[in-house]
């Protein structure tokens, strides 16, 4: 039986989370994306929306770094709440929209996600490849490191950090593909090409088309269509000139269009089951560049909901019929 999500609620996570990364605004960033509209987007395509709220967090106290990680128990911890919130909401058969904060929420949302859904797949649509161990990390920054701590086949190169006892890992790497990297380390092209990763940075991008790009990425990681999908879209993913106010910009990104087209293949599949939307940070730009990546998000996001850009029409719409009706130019000669 494939795995459908059609006419599934769509149940709205705030995850305000900042210390996967230096820089303090990611945690504003699911305000500024509800302030943009996205449950009145959302509704307006005819989806339910059921709003979760926010998450809060303990911010714990001389959080001294575990090795090179930074801000190890505090981050591990968020995720910890972060893995219980996502798998709540999706055993309760609701489509799980995580609004982010930083990248290193994916951790706990896979991870919840993987709980209830355990034959899921993963898109990740970023220009990073967020998949340093605590070892290669050349930061220390927990948000380019999510997937190392869920990917069971970097056992033997994670070490044990502090506060994040509690992860299983829970995703194979052949369950993963990457779209739109431009900025990966080398540790991280090592994981990719001794696991055979699927990654279509944008070179692939440019050489395949993004229509090829779709088609073989789907196919990559689920050649029977049939297992739910957790997209994790970075909004990095696309061209800093459209979504300025993120942390680690990379020029060269996904254009607009190509963005929508990645987001309205996966919502053709009828599979998608969770998507996080990260890296959204309000405190970085001007308010100009603010409402741009927001509203670029939203337009984006919202082909995950079915919105058309050649447009479309509710099941139960009606065509008004004319009463008075005009008379056409007839066919046949009447003089
Ligand atoms: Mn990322």
């Amino acid at each position: 039986m494939p795995f459908i999500t059609e006419n599934k609620k769509v149940g709205l996570l705030g995850i305000p989370f900042s210390k996967g990364q230096p820089r303090g605004g990611t945690e504003q960033g699911p305000q500024a994306i509800r302030e943009a509209g996205i449950v009145e987007k959302l509704e307006q395509l005819g989806t339910q929306v059921c709003d979760h709220g926010d998450l809060t967090f303990d911010y714990i106290e001389n959080d001294t770094p575990d090795g090179n990680v930074k801000n190890p128990r505090t981050v591990g911890h968020a995720n910890k709440k972060i893995s219980k919130a996502v798998s709540d909401i999706i055993y309760n058969g609701q489509l799980c929209l995580n609004l982010g904060g930083d990248h290193s929420m994916a951790m706990g949302t896979i991870h919840g996600h993987a709980q209830v859904e355990p034959d899921l797949v993963v898109v990740w649509v970023d220009a990073h490849a967020d998949i340093n161990t605590p070892l290669t990390s050349p930061s220390g920054n927990i948000h380019g490191m999510p997937l190392s701590f869920i990917v069971k086949e970097l056992d033997g190169y994670v070490p044990t950090v502090k506060g994040f006892e509690w992860v299983k890992p829970c995703l194979s790497v052949k369950d993963l593909v990457y779209i739109g990297l431009r900025d990966v380390d080398p540790g991280e092209r090592w994981i990719i090409e001794k696991f055979g990763i699927k990654a279509f940075s944008m070179q692939e991008v440019d050489k395949l088309g993004i229509r090829e790009v779709m088609e073989q990425a789907l196919k990559a990681i689920d050649p029977s269509g049939t297992r739910p999908i957790h997209l994790s879209f970075d909004v990095d993913a696309l061209d800093p000139t459209i979504t300025p106010s993120t942390g680690t910009p990379v020029h060269g990104g996904l254009s607009f269009r190509e963005g929508q087209y990645i987001m309205e293949e996966l919502a053709n599949t009828g599979r998608l089951n969770c998507i996080d939307v990260a890296e959204v940070n309000p405190s970085l730009g001007n308010k100009e560049e603010n409402t741009l990546t927001t509203e670029t998000t939203l337009e984006v996001l919202n082909k995950c909901f079915g919105q058309k850009r050649g447009g479309g029409f509710p099941s139960n719409y009606v065509m008004p019929r004319a009463e008075k009706t005009r008379t056409s130019c007839s066919s046949t000669k009447s003089h």
